[in-house]
């Protein structure tokens, strides 16, 4: 019979490699992970309850609808961090400022950053949503974690993940030792090791991109899907998949090989995706996948943000793919770098 290994013993047994383990960075996953299991289950009721679907009619710091499940899956995150003495403060997408936990404010030496819901306009249509998540640790404790804490490199990040709810619920997670995938079994209600070492394949068999926005895009990103579209080596075979839901976007990549861009754009040189809760994680967990991620000028992971919700263009996938777009940005003279 195969062995089955859940995310605690699988976090635990990592954990315990290093010397000065004490249980609490498996402690924050397990609860990381528990919030996703009640997210997930709300999810797939999502249409029976009057209370999941549709918006709240309030507008988060972004400026966008805040759908009623943004608030759920955000109110469950806080629930069980705000009680870990390990967690000082958390920055969440639809919060405007950072919030100090009750039980860590002082003591804490995790930052976490997270998008709750990621994907947001798909949620009442039934198609796949995630949330995304970012571990840091700050350099001091006894004291309160400031909002300058969390504007840092994402190379410093520890950790990072994120939750798809799509035809299973999958975890994925990346502590910087590779990347490993969990499967949610929904009866024992346990997310089991399902994806050992995740690779990303050598080919980009697709690209993803919002090509509705290409009247705004520079003439580097025209090219780009010019080449990408092209029937010629490496393009042959690859065609487009936009899901418009990031995480699953890059999910589909990491494991079938492929580009997602989300490039900055006339109306918008700094793109739309926030780089604490979205570029920040996902960059992480592609690199430890084998793959590349970037603005389009700078390596994603040594971009540091000036603000809680800065947004920034990505590009992200294979890197041949990444790099022929930095390339392209490069040589051309109407770009506007982020
Ligand atoms: P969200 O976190 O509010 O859902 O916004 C981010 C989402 C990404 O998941 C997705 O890649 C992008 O926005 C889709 O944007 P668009 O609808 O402009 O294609
Ligand atoms: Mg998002």
């Amino acid at each position: 019979m195969a062995q089955l290994i859940t995310l605690s013993r699988y976090v635990l047994q990592g954990e315990r490699a290093h010397e000065q383990a004490t249980g609490d960075f498996t402690l924050l996953l397990s609860h990381l992970a528990l919030a996703m299991k009640v997210v997930s289950r709300e999810v797939a009721r999502a249409g029976l309850l009057d209370d999941v679907l549709g918006k709240t009619g309030e507008t988060n710091v972004q400026g966008e609808a805040v759908a009623k499940l943004d608030v759920l899956a955000n109110e469950m995150l806080i629930s069980v961090l705000n009680d870990l003495p390990m967690v000082a403060a958390i920055a969440s997408e639809e919060d405007e400022h950072i919030r100090h936990t009750s039980a860590g404010r002082l003591t804490g030496k995790y930052l976490i950053c997270f998008d709750p819901l990621d994907g947001s306009s798909n949620i009442d249509v039934n198609v796949t949503i995630g949330t995304i998540f970012s571990i840091r640790r700050r350099d001091e404790t006894g004291c309160e974690a400031t909002e300058a804490d969390f504007l840092r490199p994402g190379s410093e990040q520890v950790a990072a993940g994120y939750c798809v709810y799509g035809s299973s619920t999958m975890f994925v997670l990346t502590t910087g030792d590779g990347v490993v995938g969990f499967t949610l079994d929904p009866q024992v209600g346990e997310f089991i090791l399902s994806h050992r070492n995740m690779r990303m394949p050598d080919l980009a068999t697709h690209w993803s991109a919002n090509a509705g926005n290409s009247r705004y895009w520079f003439p580097s990103t025209h090219r780009y899907m010019g080449q990408l579209n092209s029937a010629e080596g490496r393009y042959k075979h690859t065609s487009l998949r936009y899901v418009g839901t990031l995480v699953a976007d890059v999910h589909r990549n990491l494991l079938k090989g492929g580009v997602f861009f989300y490039p900055g754009d006339r109306r918008s040189p700094k793109g739309k995706l926030r780089i604490l809760y979205e570029a920040h994680p996902l960059a992480f967990i592609v690199e430890q996948a084998g793959g590349m991620a970037s603005d389009g000028v700078r390596r994603m992971l040594d971009v540091v943000p000036d603000g809680l919700h800065a947004r920034t263009p990505l590009i992200i996938g294979n890197n041949q793919e990444v790099e022929l777009y930095c390339n392209l940005v490069a040589a051309d003279p109407e770009f506007v770098a982020p």
